[in-house]
């Protein structure tokens, strides 16, 4: 048969479409698999790494589908964000326009390439009924605690009065004007994550072995528990400042075993006790240039902080050691971050690297107070030890192991009540708001009576009439949006104009997936139909989401449960993440200028082919290497097999073939097909990595050991079960060749037959004296007798004119003589 791509292609997409092939099905009694790979930002275009990505899920999902299983494998839009409004400023496109274009353009992509996705499942999170149910959940979590509004910095162009994302400032300036960057402290709203610190870290052993390993250590990382000492330091001197006064600070360390090494203390520049300083500089002998040094740390992002030499500025002020009474003075620092444990650290150069350097830079005592146990341990730097060791200069604690030192020091703090056991996470609550146009609106009014109130008429949807030039808030700067009734006593109130995070969008997409479309106007998904689909059984994307995006998803299904929209604790009970997309040894990308267009391949050589390099090019979690010749190869191997249909005979069921009367090629053929019918069971399962590389290698020495022979039936049965196991690979050209000669009656779960894949002859090795000479093939069915004279005519050369003392058969191992 002539392979016609573009016909064939073309006639199953529209025979899928016109059957509803890939709806899932009501029936709830039924097995069900949910498939899901991570939705695409509609950027325009799809790339190859999309392709990668729902080749993998289509793969998998086609394989549950026909064995019966009800599958939901869905896709949709990530459609908020940023790149719509850079669009907006730089085409003067609309952000709707935009994104609703690029959705169609892509949607069209997506579906050349046979994907069977479930059509009638599908939405955009910019759709105004996504909106809707998004507020009522931000309402549910604002009514229950979950969200507060707090002051935070925030990267702010004093020229442009906007808000800038990390990525919009460029070596501490605005992307758009170039004015210096500063960190403008506002109102923002907060979701508690933290609160679910501990559960999103204990949960993550319930994924062990079914999420890579890699995600799990990055969540744990993030998470960032860390157990340790709270105590506080006293002012030598009490502040007293506009505010009041301020006696003392608290610190927290986690290596309290070396609090005898404290030379110095540190604060973050946003701790009050800095400010209260700065109110009189002067008296505290601080510089004008000193007190500018400091403004100018507040002004950096953390990000650039943590970039920056350790630097920082004496306040001219001293604590008292809780323990030795010693003066310890105060600086502020460059690397301690207010967010973190009570901004302000006791500072051990002798231990600790950060304060080594800073110690160095500024002339600060360095006392060490830990000794390696080994003496002859060499040090890294002078004075500087950061491993374990034993307690010196520490009084009482001297002589004590250090790990057990921190026991016992948090005991002596907690007995004399000057500190306390804390953990603290690294985890911080999560920043939602934007200041951006172009997400979903936060449902809340701001009334001089009421506070803030939550809105009652969802959705609040977004003006259309915007301009959106990078300048200020365009839902702030809107002539009216923002004025609205109080939704509580109906007196003029304001609207918020903040938008949400997009990535609180995807943190609950793959529930409103479950629920059909017209239930989901009523609610943001039904319990019965969550309830039926959760968990995702295979979730699908790239590593680059191994953080927030599923620390956020984890922790939505967590909240959404103690509110009683889900019995789910974990929304993905399998994780896979699959390797980036390389040309020429860079990963795709059009800064590289080395993308290839998935379009013109299409073109060029159909869907079939794409789909099926894509997955033979290497395991979906490596990196896969783009290589033309391989493609070619793909495409030589579908035409190879349309080629050969000649040889098949029309049937509908398996044909039942009796080994026992055929030839060496013949049961060879039926072996390695059988085979392939083998690694497809075994492949598709997550344990296995779901290796479609090595399915296909099989699937391709079957077809050439089935050329070998010339039993019809045999090509038949062959056939029958190829085009199952390549279906959802190739599904296109399978569909075609299944309908013409099988009625697509293969397409369902196929028995191995175990008589096919028996060995009849094995491979046993032949040594003399314990060394290696060579080796034989034998029947089964030989005896030792016939094993040992072909033995021994193998290897004449090396037994001739010697004496053979010993003969030994180990069974289906070896044959080996001892000989003089
Ligand atoms: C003294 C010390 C000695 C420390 C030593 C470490 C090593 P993790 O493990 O990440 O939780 N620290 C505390 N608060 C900080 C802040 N707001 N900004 C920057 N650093 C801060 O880190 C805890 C350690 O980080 C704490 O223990 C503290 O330094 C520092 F040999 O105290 B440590
Ligand atoms: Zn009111």
């Amino acid at each position: 048969m002539e392979y016609n791509a573009k016909a064939i292609e073309k006639k199953w997409q529209d025979f899928w479409e016109e059957n509803q092939a890939y709806e899932p099905k009501p029936d709830k009694t039924l097995p069900k698999k949910y498939i899901l790979s991570m939705f695409p930002y509609p950027s325009g275009n799809i790339h190859m790494g999309h392709v990668r990505n729902y080749c993998i899920s289509d793969a998998i999902a086609r394989k549950f589908r026909k064995e019966g299983f009800n599958v939901l494998h869905p896709i949709g839009w990530d459609a908020f964000g940023m790149p719509a409004e850079n669009a907006a400023i730089k085409h003067k496109t609309h952000p709707k326009v935009w994104t609703y274009s690029n959705i169609e353009n892509m949607k069209r992509q997506l579906y050349s390439l046979g994907f069977s996705f479930s059509k009638t499942r599908e939405f955009a999170t910019c759709d105004s009924i996504y909106s809707k149910w998004e507020q009522s959940l931000f309402i549910a979590m604002w009514e229950k605690g979950l969200i507060y509004r707090k002051k935070g910095f925030l990267n702010w162009c004093p020229k442009d009065q906007t808000v800038l994302a990390n990525e919009q400032v460029i070596e501490g300036k605005c992307w758009r004007c170039d004015t210096p960057v500063v960190q403008k402290e506002m109102y923002q709203y907060y979701i508690k994550i933290t609160d679910y610190a501990q559960e999103l870290l204990d949960d993550l052993e319930t994924l062990e072995g079914k999420w890579p390993n890699q995600v799990l250590t990055m969540q744990r990382n993030w998470i960032g528990r860390s157990e340790g000492l709270k105590f506080t330091f006293k002012l030598e001197n009490k502040i007293e400042y506009s505010k009041g006064a301020i006696e003392n600070i608290e610190v927290f360390t986690t290596r309290p075993d070396t609090i005898f090494g404290v030379s110095y203390c540190a604060l973050a520049p946003e701790h009050p006790l800095v400010k209260a300083v700065l109110e009189n500089a002067e008296s505290y002998g601080i510089t004008q240039k000193q007190t500018e040094q400091i403004l100018a740390i507040q002004n950096t992002s953390e990000k650039e902080r943590a970039q920056q030499d350790k630097e920082g500025v004496p306040l001219g002020i001293s604590v008292i050691h809780p323990l030795t009474h010693a003066k310890i003075p105060l600086w502020v620092a460059n690397f301690v971050l207010i967010s973190y444990g009570s901004g302000a650290v006791m500072s051990v150069p002798a231990h600790d690297e950060r304060d080594y350097d800073f110690a160095k830079k500024y002339h600060l005592p360095i006392l060490p107070v830990i000794i390696a146990k080994d003496s002859k341990a060499k040090l890294a730097k002078e004075n500087f030890y950061d491993g374990n060791g034993i307690l010196i200069h520490s009084q009482e604690f001297n002589g004590l192991d250090n790990e057990e030192a921190k026991i016992k020091i948090i005991e002596y703090f907690e007995k004399n009540q000057l500190g306390k056991a804390v953990v603290n996470f690294k985890l911080r609550d999560w920043g939602v708001s934007r200041q951006r146009y172009w997400g979903t609106p936060i449902p809340l009014v701001h009334c001089k009576d009421c506070g803030i109130v939550a809105e009652t008429n969802l959705p609040v949807t977004l003006p259309e009439d915007v301009m959106i030039d990078g300048e200020g808030n365009p839902l702030d700067k809107h002539p009216y949006w923002k004025h609205c009734a109080c939704p509580q006593c109906g007196k003029n109130a304001v609207r918020e104009t903040d938008t949400l995070d997009t990535f609180v969008e995807s943190s609950w997409y793959f529930l409103r997936y479950t629920t059909p479309t017209q239930l989901r106007q009523e609610e943001a998904f039904s319990r019965a139909d969550e309830s039926y689909w959760m968990d995702v059984d295979e979730y699908i994307g790239g590593i680059e989401h191994a953080i927030l995006h599923l620390l956020y998803s984890r922790f939505f299904t967590k909240v959404l449960r103690s509110l009683g929209y889900t019995d789910s604790s974990e929304p993905f009970s399998h994780l896979l993440t699959q390797g980036m997309v390389t040309k020429e040894g860079a990963k795709m990308s059009k800064s590289k200028g080395n993308v290839v267009d998935p379009e013109e391949i299409i073109a060029q050589y159909g869907a079939d082919t794409a789909r099926l390099f894509i997955l033979f090019a290497a395991p979906p979690v490596r990196e896969l290497e783009w290589n033309d010749f391989a493609l070619e190869g793909s495409y030589r191997f579908i035409k190879r097999l349309c080629a050969k249909v000649e040889k098949i005979q029309k049937i509908q069921n398996l044909p039942k073939i009796q080994s026992q009367n055929l030839n060496e090629k013949e049961k060879y053929a039926r072996k390695k097909v059988y085979e392939a019918l083998k690694k497809y069971q075994e492949t598709f399962c997550h344990a296995n990595g779901y290796a479609f590389n090595t399915l296909i290698a099989a699937c391709m020495e079957a077809l050439n050991a089935l050329n070998e022979q010339d039993n019809a039936e045999i090509w038949s049965e062959g056939y029958f079960i190829l085009l199952n196991i390549l279906e959802p690979i190739i599904p296109h050209i399978c569909w075609e060749l299944s309908q013409e000669y099988f009625c697509l009656q293969n397409f369902t779960e196929i028995p191995i037959d175990k008589e096919a894949l028996k060995e009849d002859s094995i491979v046993m090795a032949i040594t003399i004296n314990g060394k290696r000479r060579g080796e034989i093939k034998v029947d089964l069915t030989s005896s030792n007798g016939e094993i040992l004279n072909l033995a021994k005519a193998e290897v004449a050369k090396w037994i001739e004119g010697k004496t053979i003392l010993k003969e030994i058969v180990v069974p289906k191992k070896l044959v080996n003589f001892v000989v003089q």
